[in-house]
């Protein structure tokens, strides 16, 4: 039996509805829409705008059930981590905030208060990112008169089936629960007034939220459709999507982050992996995701946006290939400084960073990409050796999925710089763990994540780069 579902994939540059068709041996996914998710800067702050993404959402599902000759049995969501809109009554209070607003700096100060980062970690197990949800929360002037909160994900389906529920692999990622047992910490939570009331019942990936309610399915024109709750943080279905066939493979999710880590069955609370900054985010089947954030292709596609504001735009497949050809050695410089976190001028941070450090600035565009993609490979190389040590296995293979993986210098650059080759696919990794995670819940295929990566790597080719030093 085969089966088509529809995958809702929202990034935080861009989001996709992808149809996947699913049953044993066969593994295909074609996109129905494509559109931009762009922050909209408010007087009080960067926010989203979830409505847009949602319209946006429902005009790709009715293309997706009127394109499926059989059909759709089923749809999912998922999207980037650790944002969340506020709800009473069932209605949204404001507008969520992007986590790239600076605003969460007065929350991590009022949780580091309460609650000192050390214990901080043996509970949620979480890297420290100014803007996990538990900060955000913190320095919320709405918490106080909601009932719910609900990350992105949880409110389009919300939207979709008017039921409130937390997927655990997203609700992984708030700081709001528990490491080692994976449910709420209720306690913690109290203690920045969210009241145990607001945090929806958790539930797995591969369970039947429900179905779509009457209004949406003649909307779009699928009536009664399942909406099926997947790895609903695009992370966790990424790792999904990464066909590791062995133990000593270590993966890097390349999009707006760099997310590098290793697949583990529990997760590592050490002062060590704290030190090192390395977060235990839920996976699917109860796998952790042990990783940590490096700056991914966001400081190219903010580099590329300035020259495009400054009426200098170049096109990244028309600049690369004058970035390979680079052969003078650029500045490494350190991807994780703060300052390019937020939206802005990047080759103008990078141009400071290099000018503060006694660093030589890379002179034209490709000189300046050349750098940005070294730095990053950089990083990343350097992150792989802390995965390794920290979580005690070697790391003999490394795989890049998602847009970063289109990347060819990137590939090369990671795999000599980490003197590990580079499995290079699939682009849509994401979209590939959603579908596949609803399609086994389907009973359109079986077995464990090894057995859905087996199917991804028998149905895409894969581009291997072997170090050249
Ligand atoms: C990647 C991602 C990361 C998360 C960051 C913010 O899209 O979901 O995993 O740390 O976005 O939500």
């Amino acid at each position: 039996m085969s089966v088509s579902v529809a995958a809702v994939d929202l990034g935080a540059s861009s989001g996709r509805v992808m149809v996947g068709d699913v049953g044993p041996g066969r593994l295909a996914l074609r996109a129905v829409a494509r559109f931009a998710n762009e922050p909209v800067a408010l007087a009080d702050g960067l926010h989203w705008d979830p409505l847009d993404l949602y319209r946006h959402a429902l005009d790709g599902l009715w293309t997706a059930a009127n394109s499926s000759p059989d059909g759709l049995a089923s749809v999912a969501v998922d999207s980037w981590a650790v944002d969340y809109a506020l709800m009473r009554s069932g209605h949204m209070l404001g507008v969520p905030f992007h986590y790239r607003d600076g605003r969460t700096a007065r929350g991590v100060a009022r949780v580091h208060a309460t609650v000192p980062a050390a214990e901080l970690y043996a509970r949620n197990g979480l890297q420290f990112l100014p803007f996990n949800t538990l900060y955000q929360l913190a320095a919320d002037d709405l918490v106080g008169f909601a009932d719910q909160l609900l990350l992105v994900p949880d409110l389009i389906g919300y939207w979709l089936t008017g039921r409130f529920v937390a997927e655990r692999t997203n609700a992984s990622t708030t700081g709001l629960l528990d490491a080692t047992t994976r449910q709420w910490d209720t306690r913690l939570a109290a203690s920045f007034d969210v009241q145990a009331s607001m945090l929806p019942e958790l539930i797995d990936p591969g369970v039947r939220i429900g179905k779509v309610t009457s209004s949406v399915g003649k909307r779009i024109g699928a009536p009664g459709l399942a909406v099926t709750a997947v790895g609903s943080h695009d992370t966790a279905s990424a790792v999904v999507g990464v066909p590791m066939l062995t133990d000593d493979a270590a993966y890097i999710s390349c999009g707006t982050w760099g997310l590098v880590g290793v697949e583990l069955d529990a997760p590592v609370l050490t002062d060590e992996a704290r030190a090192a900054n390395f977060t235990n985010e839920g996976g699917v089947d109860g796998t952790t995701r042990f990783l940590t954030n490096v700056m991914g292709t966001w400081l190219i596609s903010e580099t590329l946006r300035t020259w495009e504001r400054d009426g200098a735009g170049v096109e990244l497949t028309k600049l690369l290939p004058a970035a390979a050809e680079v052969t003078d050695e650029v500045t490494v410089f350190d991807v994780q400084d703060p300052r390019f976190m937020a939206p802005g001028d990047m080759p103008k941070r990078i141009l400071d960073w290099c000018r503060e450090h006694g660093k030589p600035m890379p002179v034209g565009k490709p000189e300046i990409l050349r750098s940005i993609i070294e730095s990053l490979a950089s990083a990343f190389a350097q992150a792989l050796d802390t995965a390794q040590t920290l979580a005690r296995r070697p790391i003999r293979r490394v795989h890049i999925v998602g847009g970063g993986s289109l990347n060819r210098v990137l590939c090369q650059a990671v795999a000599d710089r980490s003197g590990r080759p580079v499995v290079a696919g699939p682009v849509e990794a994401t979209a590939l763990g959603n579908v596949l995670v609803q399609a086994r819940a389907l009973g359109a295929v079986d077995g464990d994540l090894a057995d859905l990566r087996e199917l991804i790597a028998a149905t895409h080719s894969l581009e291997v780069f072997t170090p050249r030093r």
